[in-house]
């Protein structure tokens, strides 16, 4: 992926080990690694890695952002999270709600995080597995990461190993802790903007678009 322009500034980038809630799993043998699929599903299934790259394949440069008011703009690789759903089968998406797991750590348990399904679909998120042409670091969420760029940082699980599909929409064991609120829509406000090393206002909610 040559033509691919690389983040600017990504040196200066929150560090991604400062705030890992459960720790990012010390190694992850890619031969047993699923994504599962469960809960209310026509089919429970099991993707492996290479399934996933079978998938059809987009690549979006968008802007991801975090509660704690920076956010950057990179070009993520992966699949549409509707690309899964279709093939797992859900009826009635509108009444339902997504369930992210972590694999986590034995010493830290699971980073787990709910959104509305719906409009998690609508809003094109992606399941990741590279940034900038490159495969995710560990840290930031290999071997697959959850990206609704609607939604802050933290309703986003990296490192997943499960999504369940659900009828309750319930707040997560660290995003309780947090004292976040459960929907996580991206606020009208002033970001700092690591990638164009600037503070920037945004004027609507949801995902930043116009800069
Ligand atoms: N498994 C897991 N996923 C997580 C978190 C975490 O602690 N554990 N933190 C979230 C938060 S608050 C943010 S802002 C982003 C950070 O992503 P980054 O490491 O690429 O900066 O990951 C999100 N996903
Ligand atoms: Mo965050």
């Amino acid at each position: 992926m040559s033509d691919l322009i690389p983040t600017k500034n990504l040196h200066r980038k929150p560090s991604s080990l400062r705030y890992y809630q459960d720790g990012p799993p010390t190694s992850i043998d890619l031969t047993t690694w699923r994504l599962q699929i469960t809960g209310l599903v026509q089919k429970t299934m099991a993707f492996s890695y290479t399934d996933i790259l079978k998938l059809p394949q987009v690549e979006e440069n968008r802007r991801m952002v975090c509660v704690c008011n920076w956010s950057i703009r990179r070009t993520w690789q992966g699949v549409l999270l509707s690309e899964i759903i279709k093939i797992a089968g859900v009826l009635e998406p509108e009444k339902l709600f997504l369930k992210q797991t972590s694999i986590g750590t034995p010493e830290k348990g699971v980073y787990e995080a709910t959104i509305p399904l719906e409009s998690a679909i609508n809003r094109r998120t992606m399941l990741i597995h590279s940034v900038d042409g490159e495969v995710l670091p560990i840290e930031q969420g290999y071997p697959l990461r959850l990206l609704d760029f609607g939604l802050y940082g933290y309703k986003n699980v990296k490192g997943l190993s499960k999504l369940e599909v659900t009828t309750e929409y319930e707040l997560g064991e660290w995003e309780r802790k947090a004292g976040y609120n459960i929907n996580g829509i991206i606020k009208p406000k002033k970001y700092w903007i690591v990638d164009l090393a600037k503070w920037h206002f945004t004027p609507q909610e949801g995902e930043i678009t116009e800069f």
